[in-house]
């Protein structure tokens, strides 16, 4: 293969991406939203589009079964960035990982019960302030866990804070800004050297 593949999720990164892309002068052919297509051609030569899941984006690019992809700076810490460049912060989806729950609740406490989708995160968090904390993983909904008693606070993205207000929760510690960023596979960066940088420079104009 000597097109480029860039792979997306649905949700937030593809209605976000989309205009970045287009922007770019870079469509897809079909509308991806509306499509049950899951690889998608554009009107640009070579360029096709994958549409996985969020949390999938980081292992697609890892093994360069697409070259290039587009996750949240969340998914990247969670998955670690084996194998991946993140030459460009496409400055989208943005929102806070935070550690949040009932208002008040003391956060160095030791046997903190934490639930959370980031145990990567999380565990890397709360060691760091030397906090022994104990972590349920869960799959989303975190929102519920300190309210029936599952855990003592979670540990989720923030945006406008309603989700958390809605549920009687507060943010209680910042731990990371969040965007969305364009990921390489290091050997596409290698091989298909001049084709990347063709796009990451239309991207990165696109974005300012
Ligand atoms: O749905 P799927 O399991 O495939 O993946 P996903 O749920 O991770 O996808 P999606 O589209 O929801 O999120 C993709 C990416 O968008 C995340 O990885 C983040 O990088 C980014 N992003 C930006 C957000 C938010 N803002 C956000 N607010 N992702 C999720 N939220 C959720 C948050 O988890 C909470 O439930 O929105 C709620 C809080 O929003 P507020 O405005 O009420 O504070
Ligand atoms: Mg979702």
């Amino acid at each position: 293969m000597d097109g480029l593949t860039l792979a997306l999720s649905k949700g937030r990164i593809l209605e976000e991406t989309l205009p970045l892309l287009a922007a770019a002068g870079i469509r897809p052919l079909e509308d991806p939203s509306a499509s049950r297509k899951l690889i998608l051609d554009t009107d640009t030569p070579g360029l096709r589009l994958v549409v996985v899941r969020a949390a999938d984006v980081p292992t697609y690019v890892q093994y360069g079964a697409a070259d290039l992809g587009v996750a949240g700076k969340d998914v990247l810490m969670e998955h670690g960035g084996e194998g991946l460049y993140a030459p460009l912060d496409l400055k989208l989806a943005r929102c806070r990982l935070m550690v949040a729950g009932p208002p008040g609740v003391d956060l160095e406490r030791g046997r903190l019960r934490v639930a959370t989708k980031y145990p990567r995160c999380t565990a890397a968090y709360f060691a760091g302030r030397g906090v022994q904390a104990e972590i349920i993983k869960l799959y989303g909904s975190m929102e519920l866990a300190p309210l029936v008693g599952l855990a003592d606070v979670i540990v989720d993205l923030v945006d406008t804070g309603a989700t958390l207000a809605a549920n009687g929760l507060a943010p209680l510690a910042p731990i990371a800004e969040i965007s969305s960023r364009l990921i390489v596979n290091k050997a596409s960066m290698k091989m298909k050297h001049a084709r990347v940088r063709d796009l990451i420079e239309r991207l990165a104009k696109a974005v300012s």
